[in-house]
């Protein structure tokens, strides 16, 4: 039997882009080798040249650029908006469908929060981009609005909290069904970096757990603005303490 060719997997992705680093999220958990093309939007305003219009005439980032054989010839597709992008690497590559399951009610669960993440945390990359790059703006209603979306994100979770304190102990709490969905992927990277736009998080503590959580599954990636999660990365590696000399313990990445 011959064997299929690994599929070929481009990204243009710009590295500040919350919505690029939703795609990187996935590629990372499904450890899927592709090509990551820089794309230096500011200031560069790359996503204006011919070139990246004739991939996407919005202009907008990430575009995914895969070619692939099924066994019926080979196939390219070319996909904007990072919703869309997370929609076809899951169905794609994730047989397991832990992604992206089969279940109709968890589907439209997921549908509901990729929408979600795309209109009503606009207004909070909005906020992020003008503070990243120095855009002088009134950012009261822009602030506003973001905190309504992260509060929407807060009382959901809280609620499944809640919940699940009677079935576990809280553990294990995702914004759709009982395992993490490309749902996370997408609200994730706008809501962790909301510090970027000047909004802290504190007053969201079943967000900031639920954070936690993303952050300690195995294959998760960093970006500039998130760091990894120490706690869970420190767990998995012992402390060794030198008790003779009284020095402090060793770092384990020493
Ligand atoms: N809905 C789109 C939004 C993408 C988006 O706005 N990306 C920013 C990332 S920097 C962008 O392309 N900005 C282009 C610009 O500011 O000209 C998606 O999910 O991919």
């Amino acid at each position: 039997m011959t064997r299929r060719p690994d599929p070929v997997i481009r990204l243009h992705d710009y590295v500040l882009s919350s919505e690029g680093y939703a795609v990187r999220l996935l590629l990372g958990f499904l450890g899927l080798a592709h090509q990551r093309v820089p794309v230096d939007v500011h200031p560069g305003r790359e996503n204006r040249s011919e070139a990246f219009l004739a991939l996407n005439p919005l202009g907008t980032l990430p575009v995914l650029e895969a070619g692939f054989d099924e066994g019926s010839g080979p196939q390219r597709i070319v996909l904007r908006e990072a919703e869309a992008i997370l929609t076809w690497l899951a169905l794609r590559f994730d047989p397991a469908r832990n992604w992206l399951p089969e279940s109709p009610e968890l589907q439209a669960g997921i549908a509901q929060w990729l929408f979600f993440a795309s209109r009503d945390f606009a207004p909070l990359a909005r906020l992020r981009d003008c503070a990243l790059r120095g855009i002088p703006v009134d950012p009261a209603p822009f602030a506003r609005q973001a905190q309504q979306a992260l509060s929407v994100v807060e009382d959901h979770l809280c609620e499944r909290e809640i919940a699940a304190e009677a079935a576990d102990g809280g553990e294990g709490v995702w914004l759709v069904g009982s395992a993490p969905t490309i749902a996370e992927l997408a609200v994730f990277p706008p809501a962790a970096l909301a510090w970027d736009a000047g909004l802290g998080l504190e007053p969201y503590p079943a967000l900031w757990r639920w954070i936690r959580r993303v952050k300690a599954l195995p294959g998760f990636t960093v970006m500039p603005g998130i760091y990894p999660d120490f706690a869970s990365a420190y767990a998995a590696v012992p402390i060794v303490t030198s008790a003779a000399s009284g020095a402090p313990p060793a770092s384990p990445h020493s």
